[in-house]
Formats: structure tokens, C-alpha cells, sequence
């Protein structure tokens, strides 16, 4: 998949996420956009998928343990077909199944998430069905770096080593945030690469909001008896310039003004840098 062409749709979903929270007037706008660029990587080049069966059997499975960033996941699965941009447009409404966290009764989502320290250790689960079933699937989950201090995930990160389950591939948000504040101040998550190779696991960093080292990553994970992590540095709020690197932004709904600049700066890029969808 050429690059330019998942750079624009990353610019689209960011634009529909931030039209979807203004409309609802709900969700986690700064998590959305960090992790837009991870999404688009994974569902527009990576995963092998079906949308049109999503339960066959040799897909490869996304868990997105970071469940609180859903509006972008919601968006991406409706792009991909698993069902319709009218659906998509009952987000936050009253009997929606679309709701604000992952929610396995709609198509694409393999497992509720969004307490968060579940995903790696559910993630470890499905991986080792594929060894003992010899099924060639892999399995992707994404945390975030303030979900680092949930204590079950190191329990789960041993525990793939220990199954050797290099068809396991972790991806960390570090973006630094979490709800309250940085990590510094909230917990301390450094060193993260340094303690899953103590794990056992292969690291590599990237940028996390560059779509060719993204894609790199994910293409070129290792099968060498180890599971595999992506540490992705990432900006909070990436992509609209008012809420970017900014905590109160976890889960900010837009003013109709800063609603309105970021359409019109959207529509610029949109327009301008990626007419037609080339750059
Ligand atoms: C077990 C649990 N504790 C608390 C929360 C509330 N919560 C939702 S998001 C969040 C911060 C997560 O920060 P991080 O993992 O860094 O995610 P990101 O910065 O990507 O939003 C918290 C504490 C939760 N969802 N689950
Ligand atoms: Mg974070």
C-alpha cells in the first residue's frame, strides 16, 4: 500500500473522529488522534482481514487494550465495511451498540476491552490458540504507556515469553499522557524498552505518527521464538494543534470554534496537500 495513500486516509479519519466527538459530544479526543496513525497502518496494509467475514477463521486479530480510544476504531471499521456509515452515526446514542468502549457484539471487535491491563493477557491467550491449533494468524493488541502501570500486563508479558509466542505483536502509545497529567507525574513508565528485553521480548522504536516507519515495524517483526513490541512515540492529540500534547485533551469535547478552525485546517490539508488522495 503506498504510503501517501495511508497518510490521506489517517487525515480523514482524524478529520471524521473530530466531527463524530463534537456531533455526540463525547469521547477521547487526544487518544483518538494519537493512535490514528497506528490504526490506519494496521487496517489499511497490515492485518489480513475479511470484512465481509469477520469471523474467518484465519484472520489475524487486533485487540485494542487502550479501549477508551473507540471513536477512531468505530471509524475505521465502518470505512473497512464491517458496517454501515449509518450505524456509525449512532455513536453515544441511546441502544446504540456502538458505545463508548470496544463491544464484541459488533462486527471487527474481538474482545471487550477498556479496563484497562486486559489486552496484553487476552492477546497471550489467542496467540497461544494459534500455536497449539497451528494456525498461521497473528495476533496485534495496542496499549497505551499509562496502561504500563496496570500490573497484570507484566504478568501477561512474562508469560509470552514463556510460550514463545513470536506470533504475538504488542504496540505501546507512548505518548507521554495519560488522564491527570504526564507519566512523570502520574507513573512512572520509562525504560519501557529496557524492561520488556528483560521480558524477553524484541523491541523496536519508532515514531509512531510517521506512517512509513509504522508500517516498517509491523512488516518487520521477528519470528524467532520471542514476542515481538512496538514502542510508538506518539504527540496526544496529533493532528489539531489545540490539543495536542495536552492532558485536559483525554477526553475533551470540542467548542464550536475550535471545532471549526480544525474543519477548516482539515479541509485545507485535505484539499490542498492530498487532492484526489495523492499527495
Ligand atoms: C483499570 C482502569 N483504570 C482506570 C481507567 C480510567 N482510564 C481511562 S483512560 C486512562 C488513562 C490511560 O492513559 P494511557 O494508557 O496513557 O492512554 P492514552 O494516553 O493513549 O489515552 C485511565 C486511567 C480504566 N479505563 N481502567
Ligand atoms: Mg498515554
Amino acid at each position: 500500500m503506498q504510503i501517501q495513500y495511508l497518510e490521506f486516509k489517517a487525515l480523514e479519519m482524524r478529520k471524521k473522529v473530530w466531527k463524530m466527538i463534537y456531533d455526540s459530544g463525547t469521547g477521547h479526543t487526544g487518544s483518538d488522534l494519537s493512535c490514528t496513525d497506528i490504526l490506519i497502518a494496521l487496517y489499511y496494509d497490515v492485518l489480513k482481514i475479511n470484512p465481509a467475514e469477520p469471523k474467518w477463521v484465519d484472520r489475524d486479530r487486533y485487540i485494542q487494550s487502550k479501549g477508551h480510544a473507540v471513536e477512531i476504531l468505530w471509524s475505521v471499521l465502518a470505512d473497512k465495511g464491517f458496517f454501515s456509515e449509518n450505524k456509525l452515526k449512532t455513536y453515544g446514542k441511546f441502544h446504540t451498540d456502538l458505545i463508548g468502549h470496544p463491544n464484541n457484539k459488533v462486527a471487527g471487535i474481538e474482545m471487550n476491552t477498556g479496563s484497562l491491563g486486559h489486552g496484553l493477557s487476552i492477546a497471550v491467550g489467542v496467540a497461544l490458540n494459534a500455536k497449539i491449533t497451528n494456525k498461521d494468524y497473528l495476533t496485534y493488541t495496542l496499549m497505551g504507556d499509562g496502561e504500563q502501570a496496570e500490573g497484570s500486563i507484566w504478568e501477561a508479558a512474562m508469560a509470552a515469553n514463556h510460550y514463545r509466542l513470536d506470533n504475538l505483536i504488542g504496540i505501546i502509545d507512548n505518548n507521554g499522557l495519560q488522564i491527570t497529567g504526564s507519566n512523570e507525574e502520574v507513573m512512572d513508565s520509562s525504560s519501557l524498552k529496557q524492561k520488556y528485553q528483560a521480558f524477553g521480548w524484541n523491541v523496536q522504536e519508532i515514531d509512531g505518527n510517521n506512517m512509513s516507519e509504522i508500517v516498517n515495524a509491523l512488516k518487520n517483526v521477528k519470528k524467532n521464538g520471542h514476542p515481538n513490541l512496538v514502542i510508538a512515540h506518539t504527540l496526544k492529540g496529533k493532528g489539531v494543534k489545540v490539543a495536542e500534547d495536552r492532558a485536559e485533551w483525554h477526553h475533551k469535547v470540542p467548542t464550536k470554534e475550535q471545532y471549526e478552525a480544525a474543519m477548516a485546517d482539515f479541509d485545507k490539508k485535505l484539499g490542498g496537500d492530498f487532492e484526489n488522495g495523492e499527495k
